[in-house]
């Protein structure tokens, strides 16, 4: 295994650990207000900052993006972290979150990791050599079609710009599915689509530490990860669709006619 990834595992344990220690304890913290529906709580930040520590311990060099600190500069490794993806369902003590940790190295995803704390679940892969639940080797379901197929989405919930496209694609996807799920985190959304739990995914206007760890757990668990318009720019736009190679296409051809330029710029 890429010795990145078992320091990549540690962090995400420390994070793991804030972060069951805080649940269902939310009466206690202090929660700011980023923006309009964007909440951090300490929970977060010390999730981060004890996510960091594992990493500059052992990596001084390299460079972090993170959702709470922003960028920390440094060489062509570059670490993306979510400390804490799905906040707001943290908040609402609905058990349904996850800390997502990827590496870029030269701008190429190499390492994803994503875990949920509460069924102690750890989702890893290296890039070229698969993708692996608590070390059981995952893949994409093989569904062929649509009909029958569970998908997994994110509705908007801040920016609210591309509402009638969104609307229009959900619209289609639940008439041609058996259903369409929206769980909270996004990070645990691709970690659903790559083990074969969900059979597709898409959402509008994410961020790239949400998912740059997910979509590369969905890419060696052997899917399809493309921005709405089946290019690469996925984690520029975060606009994003992954699944199965046939289910990936047939959402593909599905969201193509609600797209417009301010979608695919
Ligand atoms: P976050 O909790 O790390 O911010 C799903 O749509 C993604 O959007 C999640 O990964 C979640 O990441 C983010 N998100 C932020 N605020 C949200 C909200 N109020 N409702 C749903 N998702 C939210
Ligand atoms: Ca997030």
């Amino acid at each position: 295994m890429n010795p990145m990834v078992t320091i990549a595992v540690r962090a995400a344990r420390e994070a793991g650990r804030v972060i069951t220690r805080n649940f269902n304890r939310v009466d206690r913290l202090t929660i700011a207000d980023k923006g309009k529906n964007d909440f951090v709580t300490e929970v977060d930040r010390n999730a981060e900052a004890a996510i960091i520590a594992v990493l500059r311990d052992k990596y001084p060099h390299h460079a972090i993006l993170a959702e709470e600190s922003g960028t920390h500069d440094g060489n062509e490794y570059q670490w993306i972290i979510d400390p804490l993806d799905g906040t707001t369902n943290f908040l609402h003590g609905l058990p349904q979150f996850a800390v997502s940790i990827a590496l870029k190295v030269k701008g190429r995803l190499e390492i994803g990791v994503v875990y949920d704390p509460i069924k102690e679940e750890m989702y890893t892969a290296s890039r070229g050599e698969g993708a692996l639940v608590n070390d059981r080797k995952i893949r994409v379901s093989n569904r062929k079609t649509l009909d029958g197929a569970l998908l997994g989405t994110g509705l908007p919930y801040r920016d609210f710009r591309f509402m009638e496209n969104y609307m229009g694609m959900l619209k289609d996807l639940i008439q041609d599915t058996a259903g369409v799920r929206r769980p909270g985190s996004a990070a645990l959304d691709f970690a659903y689509v790559a083990s074969g739990i969900t059979d597709g995914f898409w959402e509008l206007g994410l961020s790239e530490w949400d998912f740059a760890a997910g979509a590369l757990l969905v890419r060696e668990a052997g899917g399809m990860v493309t921005d709405i318009a089946g290019g690469e720019k996925f984690l520029e736009t975060g606009n994003v669709i992954a699944g199965g190679i046939k289910v990936h296409h047939a959402m593909l051809r599905r969201i193509q006619p609600h797209l417009d330029s301010k979608l695919t710029a």
